[in-house]
């Protein structure tokens, strides 16, 4: 009975004109006047017709099967395999501050371990008045603390270093996510075990098979870092640690040990794999930066990007990206769309967190014709994110790690973009 054939002429003559005044009524340009009767209003769809799934046909809800792109997505070239191998985070199908836990790009060195929290154990020995042995209800028995924190690769835009190279904002700067975690204070732990006056360093393990480890200074440990087993509220993934993972605020993604089994504490950094062969920044003269654990402030422009091209012509538009710091806030970003010519303050939305991702956002009238679409953040210490250019000039061109350089999107005629320089 309800079949839009149905309705009386008069009745969908009304929905055709009243659509047209809408669009009259309206700024003129969003809303289109339409001379035939919209199907979407007048058809009955099948959703209207039949009884929907009831509750707990999902016990764990899964994205609408209309949302297929907001997935993680590798470059199978980058790497020999899948299980020393990273992908990335789908940002040019995020809004707001939080990643989703489904799509929080991984990094896993030798896969990621599958780890029984009832066999689990996080030890702490070295420089200790008293080593200790964990299990995840002892830890769970600690205070706990919220926080959300990004934790960007090293790497990230690593590819980017010479030239454009990757595009889509998921490639070039994907390598990053933003969860609320919930977690113990690291502090707390090792005040357990009591550190030794000689125990400065803190060399941090994972139980998966590649056995990952990082020197962490005792003052780092001490002040922020977190012994995670939440993340927006559920446990860890796996892919992200589960049981246990270790947050380094501000730090670069590597010394975030995953599957966290042992501390050891120290006198001195260990010099392991990851903070010598592996990042460290290799300058011009032959010289290697040593220990870069800040992650310095960076934004990009998520919308438009080449993987989420303008599709809707000339007139009212959103432009949309994210912007991070491991030395504070993002109280600005600007963007230009000439290149950098002239730039613009952004409108900064969502909550404005210490070492967390801020959304932005720039609305402004396209007149279809090319942009060169740039942001570039200023954090809370007023540090201002430099040019690619400014970059090499200071760190040459050997670098993989920490780039932080300001990203341009090319837009034409039609919408498209494409990841290019400026010169
Ligand atoms: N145990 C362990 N921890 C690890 C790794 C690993 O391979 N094994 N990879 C590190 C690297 S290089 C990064 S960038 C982050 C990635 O975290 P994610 O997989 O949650 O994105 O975890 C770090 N912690
Ligand atoms: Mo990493």
């Amino acid at each position: 009975m309800s079949d839009g054939k149905s309705f009386s002429p008069s009745r969908r003559s009304f929905l055709t004109a009243s659509a047209a005044a809408g669009g009259a009524l309206a700024s003129g340009k969003l809303v289109h006047a339409q001379a035939a009767p919209d199907p979407a209003i007048i058809d009955p769809q099948p959703w209207r017709q039949y009884l929907g799934p009831g509750v707990d046909n999902a016990p764990y809800g899964m994205p609408s099967p209309y949302e297929t792109e907001a997935v993680r997505r590798t470059v199978p070239w980058l790497t020999a395999d899948q299980v020393s191998s990273i992908n990335f985070t789908p940002l040019h199908e995020l809004d707001g501050i939080i990643t989703p836990n489904g799509i929080c790009f991984e990094r896993h060195h030798g896969g990621a371990a599958e780890i029984d929290p009832a066999e689990h154990r996080l030890m702490i020995n070295g420089l200790v008045d008293t080593p200790m042995v964990f299990t995840m209800e002892d830890i769970m028995r600690f205070p706990r603390e919220n926080h959300v924190y990004f934790l960007e690769c090293a790497a990230n835009t690593g590819m980017e270093w010479a030239g454009a190279q990757l595009n889509g904002c998921q490639f070039t700067h994907g390598m990053i996510h933003n969860v609320q975690y919930t977690g113990v204070p690291l502090r707390l732990l090792l005040e357990e075990a009591g550190v030794q006056t000689n125990g400065r360093w803190l060399l941090a393990e994972g139980a998966d098979a590649a056995g990952m480890t990082r020197s962490i200074p005792m003052e780092k440990a001490l002040d922020d870092c977190l012994v995670a087993f939440k993340m927006n509220g559920e446990a860890l993934r796996v892919e992200q640690g589960y049981p246990l993972r270790l947050v380094v605020p501000g730090w670069e993604g590597n010394m975030w040990i995953k599957w966290l089994r042992r501390l050891e504490v120290g006198d001195e950094p260990w010099h392991h794999r990851e903070e010598t062969s592996k990042y460290t920044d290799l300058l011009e003269d032959g010289d290697a930066r040593r220990f870069t654990w800040v992650m310095d402030a960076k934004s990009v422009i998520t919308n438009p990007s080449p993987q989420a091209p303008i599709t809707h012509g000339p007139g009212p538009m959103v432009l949309t990206g994210v912007a991070w710091s491991g030395r504070g806030t993002i109280p600005r970003v600007d963007v230009t769309l000439d290149g950098g010519r002239n730039w613009h303050q952004a409108r900064m939305s969502g909550p404005s967190l210490d070492k967390s991702m801020h959304r932005f956002y720039y609305e402004f009238d396209w007149d279809g014709s090319p942009l060169l679409l740039q942001s570039r953040a200023i954090d809370s210490t007023g540090y201002v994110q430099p040019t690619k250019e400014q970059l090499r000039e200071f760190r040459g061109e050997n670098s993989i790690y920490h780039n932080n350089g300001i990203q341009t999107w090319y837009v034409n005629e039609n919408g498209e973009a494409e990841n290019v320089e400026v010169g």
